[in-house]
């Protein structure tokens, strides 16, 4: 009896063992294949990381290699932009210094223009006239162009004349009208036309209004006047200038005689032998 109790406990006790391992096969093996499952994305999210680091790593110094590089692009960007500014002032100078030089040029050139008319004048009149005056049949003319020398009155200009034995210029005949013109067309190179750019003649009609006299006393016959003159402007226009006009026989105005302008000399060639020493 006591060995068929034994068997009998033996046989209760292994079923109890069974029953614990299908307790086991339930509840334990899911556990590990959750362990499993975490273990398996931990790795993953591990080599994720690690990818993320190295990426990271990888940026940080391609950010640092670029912001190195914008500092030096920055760098020659203001270096250049020094040097097209300085460039540019340069070249500003450069143009204004040409310009100067031009403007130098030209003023050489028309003192060149000048001073070979004076030496030829100078040849032609052989001593007979006075420096810069202009020797034409017999007679010393006398043109006020010079930049240097100031616009006066009809009155004024005539005492300037006086000064070197002269007087104001009288015309005599056609030739000599066109020679007056051409010449002071000549010798003022680009002047153009203006009321201002005359030049006070011997010729008034101070006396009677109308009535033209030249300073020897003859009354004018031929006058050359200028389209509508003379026109006394005012009732104030006594005295005639003449002007470097385009038509050589319509180149006199008649102005006021205290109106600033140029003038012209006419004084008859000395004829003592001249005896240059
Ligand atoms: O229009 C002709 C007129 O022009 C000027 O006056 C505006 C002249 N004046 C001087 O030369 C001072 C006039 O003489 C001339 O008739
Ligand atoms: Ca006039």
């Amino acid at each position: 009896m006591a060995t068929s109790e034994t068997s009998e406990n033996k046989a209760k006790q292994t079923c109890n063992e069974l029953e614990i391992q299908e307790d086991f096969t339930t509840d334990i093996h899911p556990l590990y294949s959750r362990i499993d499952r975490v273990s398996e994305t931990h790795n993953t999210l591990t080599l994720n990381s690690s990818r993320i680091s190295s990426q990271l790593a990888h940026l940080q110094s391609e950010h640092s290699s670029l912001t190195e590089s914008r500092k030096t692009l920055q760098n020659k960007l203001d270096e250049d932009t020094k040097k097209i500014t300085s460039l540019q002032q340069n070249l500003n100078t450069m143009t204004k210094l040409k310009n100067d030089l031009s403007s130098q040029n030209q003023n050489l050139q028309q003192e060149k223009r000048k001073l070979q008319s004076q030496i030829s004048n100078l040849e032609d009149n052989c001593g007979r006239c006075l420096p810069n005056w202009v020797l034409m049949n017999n007679t010393c003319y006398y043109f006020a162009v010079s930049d240097a020398v100031l616009r006066k009155s009809w009155a004024a200009g005539r005492q300037e004349c006086k000064k070197n034995g002269a007087d104001l210029l009288v015309i005599n005949t056609k030739e000599e009208q066109e020679f007056i013109v051409d010449t002071l067309k000549t010798l003022r190179y680009n002047l153009r036309f203006h009321y201002t750019n005359g030049f006070w003649m011997g010729l008034k009609d101070d006396h009677t209004e109308g009535t033209w006299k030249w300073l020897n006393g003859t009354n004018m016959t031929a006058g050359y006047w200028m389209p509508g003159e003379p026109n006394d402007d005012n009732a104030a226009e006594d005295c005639a200038a003449v002007y470097p006009a385009a038509h050589p026989l319509r180149a006199w105005n008649d102005a006021p005689c205290s109106y600033p302008l140029k003038w012209i000399c006419e004084k008859e060639v000395d004829i003592t032998p001249h005896n240059p020493q």
